[in-house]
């Protein structure tokens, strides 16, 4: 077994062993070794970093927006350099695979920085004829100054540099707090960005769990903003502390996305997919469509055909090549999924696919689970209702347009929903009754930076991507200057 690698917080640009003196474990789960320890950090640490963004923040928000738009643009050029070894750590500490994580953050994780460094000198305000004589009124975007982002295990660098790169470009100075699953490689990114010109204080990097080191970051007075992506529960303690000083959130939460398959399908592309949206991941993503509901009459023979796809998928090592499914991120999340399908057969769901966990023979030891598939699911099932973040699809038939709409708006979550249907206005016009941030009509799981991205209902609210993505991180401040004299005594 190799060393044991034992990290240091990043802050004001520096290396920081935790003010506590203690680390905690960061295991593999293609091995359940241990192979990192993480700093766990205190009030004491976030405030160095807390420090050190307000600091940073007025020199940086005054840098001409061209030149932070370089800067931004280097970030993506450190994060293509450095993209092996990043994957590798993403694969070595979450299970991802190898050859999704490295191109990925190659192509569309780097674009994120450079979308973003584009639009520093193109978000402008506006000049308002107010019903005021004598007045030029004008409104600006302005950063909020220091901002806090919170991020999740499932996709540890995509998840944060869909926060960092706009709040960064809008002029914002950034602490992020990794989540305590998966670490590591946000700390070695900001070892590839002290490659770049990013000035001293601009992002830092605290670690720990999230009552002890997120809350105290999240109740910093220097903290403006919080941008937060994880579950309903974490999510919600988010914003009740953040609440206390009024501090505007971003949510990204979970999701329970329904794929709805319409009588007039092509059932071998839905089928594709359905297989898509859910399974290469293990289920392991905020939009994946793991409610399937589709029109009785296809019922058995569109499962049969997701069946078929489904089945042969090669689980493995997630550095080898041929893997087509890694393992669960963590053994907490492994159990939780395992939990969820025992759940499902208590409850009466009929168990079509998979359902065990395995031990493929590239990693014997590392935490996997088939891709699982249950028929029989009536709406009221936890299995339905619940997001299990895991392989696990619930079917559930329909019997016309109307009982889809029902069924798939019939949920605490509104994030993604895909439609299938030969007919695209029909598709359209199910989309617009969809209560989702995102709709797809005829592919799933696309998405780039331009688009923005987003949940209704308890998935959340804000919106990640897209010029809307960097509009988060900026507030508008009216501006009102008279151009005669204007002001009366009002005593006169
Ligand atoms: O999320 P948590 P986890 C969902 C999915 C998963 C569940 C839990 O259902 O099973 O969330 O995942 C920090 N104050 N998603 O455990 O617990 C925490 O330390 C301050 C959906 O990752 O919400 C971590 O950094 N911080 C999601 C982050 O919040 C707190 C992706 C997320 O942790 C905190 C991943 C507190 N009180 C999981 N409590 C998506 N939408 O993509 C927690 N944290």
């Amino acid at each position: 077994m190799a060393a044991v690698k034992s990290y240091h917080y990043f802050a004001d640009n520096g290396w920081h062993e935790p003010a506590s003196r203690t680390w905690f474990d960061s295991f593999n789960p293609t091995t359940g070794e241990v192979w990192a320890y993480i700093p766990r950090c205190n009030a004491e640490d976030i405030d160095r970093a807390v420090q050190a963004a307000h600091a940073a923040f007025d020199p940086w928000r005054r840098l001409l927006p061209s030149a932070r738009g370089n800067v931004v643009r280097k970030l993506g050029d450190a994060l293509i350099d450095h993209a092996e070894s990043l994957g590798a750590i993403e694969t070595r500490d979450n299970g991802k695979k190898t050859v999704d994580i490295t191109p990925a953050l190659k192509t569309w994780l780097a674009d994120s920085f450079y979308y973003y460094a584009g639009l520093c000198d193109k978000l402008e305000g506006s000049v308002i004829p107010v019903d005021a004589p004598g007045i030029l009124n004008y409104t600006k975007h302005e950063p909020f100054g220091a901002v806090a982002c919170i991020t999740a295990w499932n996709s540890p660098l995509l998840v944060a540099i869909w926060k960092i790169a706009p709040a960064l470009a809008a002029g914002n100075t950034v602490v992020i707090k990794p989540s305590e699953h998966a670490s590591a490689s946000m700390l070695a990114l900001m070892e590839a960005f002290q490659e770049t010109d990013l000035p001293t204080g601009v992002l830092n990097v605290v670690t720990g769990f999230g009552e002890e080191t997120g809350e105290p970051l999240i109740s910093h007075p220097l903290i403006r903003l919080v941008s937060f992506t994880g579950g309903v529960a974490g999510g919600s303690a988010v914003a009740m502390a953040a609440s206390r000083q009024v501090k505007p959130v971003i949510m990204e939460l979970g999701g329970k996305s329904p794929q709805i398959v319409l009588g007039d399908a092509d059932l071998n592309l839905a089928a594709n997919g359905i297989a898509t949206g859910i399974f290469p991941p293990a289920g392991q993503t905020c939009i994946a469509g793991s409610r399937l509901l589709v029109q009785r009459e296809l019922h058995d023979k569109l499962v049969d055909i997701v069946c078929n796809i489904v089945r042969p998928a090669r689980l493995g090592h997630p550095e080898n090549a041929d893997t087509q499914i890694g393992p669960i991120a963590n053994e907490p999340h492994f159990r939780r999924i395992l939990e969820h399908i025992k759940e499902a057969k208590d409850e009466g769901a009929r168990l079509v696919l998979g359902g065990n966990a395995v031990q493929p023979d590239s990693a014997p030891n590392g935490w996997f689970i088939e891709p699982t598939i249950f028929t029989d699911v009536t709406p009221d099932m936890r299995l339905a209702r619940e997001e299990v973040f895991g392989p696990v699809l619930a079917v559930v038939p329909f019997d016309s347009e109307e009982d889809a709409i029902r069924i798939a708006n019939d949920s605490k979550f509104g994030l993604a929903a895909g439609v299938w249907t030969r007919d695209s206005a029909r598709g359209i016009r199910m989309a617009e009754r969809i209560a989702a941030g995102t709709v797809y009509i005829n592919n799933y799981f696309n998405a780039t930076t331009q688009s923005p991205v987003g949940g209704y209902k308890q998935s959340g609210y804000g919106r990640e991507n897209g010029i809307e993505g960097m509009k988060a991180f900026l507030q508008t401040k009216s501006v009102w200057l008279a151009t005669e004299p204007n002001q009366p005594n009002p005593f006169a």
